[in-house]
This record gives structure tokens, C-alpha cells and sequence, in this order.
């Protein structure tokens, strides 16, 4: 802890110098068991505290310093006085699989939460375990989400508050009437024990945050503070005191979100089919709501995120905390307003797996700093170990980007890899195919899994929009067959194996259609249905009469629901 002290203040004072001679740092627990020296006042001082703000879905480029309109001050003082990385990206576009990544420091195809739904945590080992050992007081508030079926703590934090799943906006969404009358109200999960929800979500997970932090107001132990916001998530509901404030604004899609020739071309089947569904700009989550409106809400539910940055950067100043600090802005995933016909996420474009990245620690990470190197959710949990001074354990499979944070290192210098990615088909939302994708010196190549249709490659330093596919470009064919190659090998897990037992994939296969024979096949009749149907979740939950029968009455079902 000593030496990550010196090593952080020293580089501090002196903007940046070498200090690889320092690296890697020894495990905290090396240093408790070092025969205990006389004591020297750094060694009194305590490692730095982290407050890591996880936002979910929030797109790479909606923070005010990007978008012109969009107003977060809070989160633009943090790049204005912090460090930005561009090129944060995630392994896996979807909330928990990318949760999961940050706790363990490890792949989907390690620690096998490849979905939403039934997720086990059998076996995992989340990042704060190793900083309670370290020392730290952890507290864990929001959205966890890692299956559906229980709220309850996990091991790791000393302050714990959660709820089931995706939780709620409000704390009577999801009541009926009646129940609401009678005082039921959604409920928290807070230490074990169900508490009624009072608040809007965001501020409230603030309020318990801050409250958890004044706790130990004389700072005499060292903190980890997880904070998880639902918001922005689908479906977004602003705060009273920020509705409508965004009705004026003028939103402008990409301009890949037009339906035509030029931006079809070279794109997979699945991909123009998606346009016209759930996930699909022509047909967004079923509604025919206009999607600049639904951007305008999204952006109005950002602004109480923003306003919760402020109440804690103002609790951390007013406390001195902010010298010894640091503040992580970040999102389990990115989110598409449109790009090629698609909206959420999931898939392997550049919206999709870039997430919003920000490092504020004053004295120890430059300020107004631009990092472009591509770091990865996989790289969180053993940078939060090296700040503490933990060594990273043997499972986790990322690099600590400390050096990048601290400006020991240049993005140049960086070696963390290929930027691998996986997405694993789900039944509930079957318009995304399983995704392999791989990254390397900013020419990324796209595999799919199961489909008949078409494989992708991009030069992102020339095409950052992703438009024209060079897959079939004799000029990268070297690319194609090297990337193709190092997908396959790197996707196999710690056994060497492949998750979905599949062959190597070294052509396109034999995909032809007879000319002027019959087009592809169209979807079944049942499937075209109007906007906004009261049935349109039902989809969505598992098969039985009750919900037959709602169907047939068109009615909504949720499991458990009376009908
Ligand atoms: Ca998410």
C-alpha cells in the first residue's frame, strides 16, 4: 500500500514520469505478512478510495461535452479535471454479462453468465472480496442484476442495497391502484432486511450512498463505493424535476439510421431485418414511438445521474476526500440511437460496445487528459486491485490500466491484446445472432454464429461508422484469414475449449442462391402486428395456459399475474 502511495503521489509531482521500475506491485497481502516494520508515516496513510458510478446503457457519446445540447455539467467537470478514454469498449454488449466481467475480472465464456436470465454466481469471485481483505470498507447500491430471482447480498460488500433484476423507476411503477392505496410500495433489499422504496431510483441510491459514506465521516478506513444506476435503461422515466426539459432539443439520429441502399450495403441479412423489430429503429420496442422522442427521455433520465455526480463530487470536496479519491464514470454497455437500423445494444458496432469512460482522482490523473487506447471491462477489476495495491489474482484474465490512469504510460505503450467479443444468442430477443468479433490495431472483424449470412470487417481508422465492409476486399485479405484465426483461438475458455462446441471457420461457405430464382423467405403473417399492443411483453415470458389465454383475450401477462 506504501509503495502505491509513493507510486501515485510521485506521479503527481511529476506529471507523468517513467516509474516502470515499480511495477507490478506486490500483493497487499505480501506486505501485511512482511515482518512489521517500525512505523513510517507512509505507511500510515491509507490507499486511495474508489467511487465507481456504473451507469447502464448509456451511449459512448451522450455526456454534454459530446452532444451539443445535452447538459451535464456534472459529468463534463469530471473530464474537464479528469482523464477520458474514447476507447473504452466491453467484451459483452448486455447487462449482466458485462456486470459480471467487471466483479470477476473474467470473460462470458469464463464465468458463464451469458445472459439476463438464468444466471449462477455458483463459484465466482467478485474484485471487492479482495479489497475487504485489503482493508476496505465496500458498499454496493443498485442495480446488480445477474438473473432474475433474488436480491439478496452478495459476498464481497459491507453495505448492501439492491433489488430483484431491473428494478424500477419509481417506487410505485409496476403497483396496482389498489395497492398503492394500501401503502405497498416496491421495495429495496438493504442489508438482507426489505425496505419501502421513497424515492425516485437515482436519487435515492444516492441518498443511501452518501449516507453509507458518512458513516465513517473521519475517512479513518479506505472505501469502495459500487454505485449502480438503473437509469438510463429501457424504459426510461425522468425525474419530476427534469421532465420535459429536453422537449425543445434537436435530436439528429445518425445517419446510418436511414433505410437505404447506401447504408444497407455490405450489412448481414439480420441486421436490415432487425430494423423492422423490438430491437430495430422502424419498430422500437414495439411502439410507434418516434425515436428522437425516446432520446430526449433518455437524456432527461441521464440528467438526475448527473445530478447525483454533483451531490457526490460536492460530499468528497467539502470533506477532503477528494485528494485521496478517485472517481470512475463508466457503463455496463454502450447503446445505439439508430446506427444501422438498430437500437439497445448487443451486437458488435462501434456504439454498441463503446462505453462512456471517465477517471477523476486531482492530484494523481491528469487533468483534461485524452487516452485513446482501447481498454476493456475486463480491465476494471484488476486496476481497482492495483490501486489498492492487491496483485492480480491467477482467474482474472484483464490488465490493470493504472499506468494509462496515472500517465505512467502512453496509449502507445499500452499492451493489453486483441479487443475479443462475445454475445450470446437469446431466445426472447432472437433478431441478434450469437456475435464473435475481434479487434486489433483498430481493424475489427465480425463472425456469426448459426445464421446463413455474411461475416464483417471494418477499418475503423478509416470508416469509425463502420460503413464499408471489407470482407471481401482482396487488399485485407491477410487481415480477414489472421483475425478469423486469432477469434478462434482466443475464444476457447481457461479449459481450451469452445463454449458452443463449432468448427473453425476458414471460408464462407457454400451460400448461394439460384438468380432469379425465389427471394428469401418472409416472416410468418402472425408476426406483422400494429404498435404498442397490450400484449406486446408477452413474448417474452414462458409458455402456459394463463398466458395463452391472455394472448387470446389480448390482454398483458406477467407470470404469477391473475387472468
Ligand atoms: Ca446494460
Amino acid at each position: 500500500m506504501a509503495i502505491l502511495r509513493n507510486r501515485l503521489r510521485t506521479i503527481a509531482l511529476s506529471g507523468g514520469a517513467l516509474f516502470a521500475a515499480l511495477s507490478p506491485l506486490p500483493a497487499a497481502a505480501e506486505n501485511a505478512s512482511a515482518p512489521a516494520p517500525a512505523p513510517a508515516p507512509q505507511q500510515a496513510e491509507k490507499p486511495m478510495n474508489v467511487i465507481f458510478v456504473l451507469v447502464d446503457d448509456l451511449r459512448f457519446d451522450a455526456m454534454g461535452f459530446l452532444t451539443p445540447g445535452l447538459k451535464t455539467p456534472n459529468i463534463d467537470f469530471l473530464r474537464k479535471n479528469g482523464t477520458y478514454f474514447p476507447n473504452a469498449v466491453v467484451t459483452s454488449s448486455l447487462c449482466s454479462p458485462s456486470r459480471a466481467t467487471i466483479l470477476t475480472g473474467q470473460t462470458a465464456r469464463n464465468h458463464g453468465v451469458i445472459d439476463n436470465h438464468q444466471s449462477s454466481e455458483e463459484g465466482l469471485i467478485f474484485f471487492p472480496q479482495y479489497l475487504q481483505q485489503a482493508g476496505y470498507r465496500t458498499g454496493f447500491f443498485g442495480k446488480w442484476h445477474m438473473g432474475d430471482d433474488t436480491d439478496a447480498p452478495r459476498p464481497g460488500f459491507d453495505r448492501w442495497v439492491s433489488f430483484k433484476g431491473q428494478g424500477t423507476y419509481y417506487p410505485t411503477d409496476g403497483i396496482s391502484p389498489e395497492g398503492i392505496k394500501e401503502g405497498q410500495r416496491q421495495t429495496l433489499n438493504v442489508d438482507g432486511k426489505h425496505v419501502n422504496r421513497k424515492d425516485y431510483i437515482t436519487t435515492e441510491l444516492t441518498d443511501y450512498a452518501l449516507d453509507w459514506l458518512k458513516e465513517d465521516k473521519k475517512d479513518t478506513q479506505p472505501f469502495f463505493l459500487y454505485l449502480s444506476h438503473k437509469a438510463v435503461h429501457s424504459d426510461p422515466e425522468p425525474a419530476p424535476e427534469h421532465k420535459g426539459e429536453y422537449a425543445d432539443l434537436d435530436v439528429t439520429l445518425p445517419a446510418s439510421a436511414a433505410n437505404t441502399p447506401e447504408n444497407n450495403a455490405g450489412k448481414p441479412l439480420w441486421v436490415q431485418n432487425q430494423r423492422n423489430s423490438w430491437h430495430g429503429i422502424d419498430f422500437p420496442y414495439h411502439t410507434d414511438e418516434d425515436f428522437h422522442d425516446y432520446v430526449r427521455r433518455y437524456f432527461e433520465t441521464l440528467s438526475s445521474v448527473d445530478d447525483s455526480v454533483g451531490r457526490i463530487l460536492t460530499y468528497l470536496h467539502k470533506n477532503d476526500l477528494d485528494k485521496n479519491t478517485m472517481v470512475v464514470f463508466y457503463s455496463d454497455n454502450g447503446y445505439l440511437f439508430g446506427d444501422h437500423g438498430l437500437i439497445d445494444k448487443r451486437n458488435a458496432y462501434e456504439p454498441s460496445v463503446r462505453v462512456p469512460m471517465l477517471v477523476y482522482a486531482p492530484g494523481h490523473v491528469p487533468a483534461n487528459k485524452t487516452v485513446d487506447a482501447v481498454v476493456r471491462n475486463l480491465d476494471l477489476a484488476p486496476t481497482f486491485l492495483d490501486v489498492a495495491g492487491v496483485a492480480e489474482p491467477s482467474q482474472m484474465e484483464g490488465t490493470s490500466f493504472l499506468p494509462l490512469v496515472t500517465g505512467q504510460e502512453s496509449a502507445t505503450q499500452w499492451k493489453s491484446g486483441d479487443f475479443v467479443y462475445e454475445y450470446y444468442w437469446e431466445w426472447s430477443f432472437p433478431q441478434t445472432p450469437t456475435t464473435f468479433a475481434i479487434e486489433r490495431d483498430r481493424v475489427k472483424y465480425i463472425q456469426y454464429h448459426g445464421v446463413w449470412d455474411i461475416e464483417e470487417l471494418y477499418d475503423l481508422k478509416k470508416d469509425p461508422n463502420e460503413m464499408h465492409n471489407l470482407i471481401n476486399d482482396p487488399a485485407y485479405l491477410d487481415n480477414k484469414i489472421a483475425l478469423r484465426q486469432a477469434l478462434y483461438e482466443q475464444l476457447a475458455n481457461s479449459k481450451g475449449q469452445h463454449d458452443i462446441p463449432y468448427g473453425e471457420r476458414n471460408s464462407e461457405g457454400l451460400v448461394w442462391r439460384k438468380k432469379g430464382g425465389p427471394r428469401a423467405a418472409d416472416f410468418p403473417d402472425r408476426w406483422y402486428v400494429e404498435p404498442d399492443l397490450p400484449t406486446k411483453f408477452n413474448g417474452y415470458f414462458p409458455d402456459s395456459e394463463a398466458k395463452l389465454k391472455a394472448d387470446e383475450e389480448g390482454k398483458p401477462y406477467f407470470p404469477g399475474s391473475a387472468q
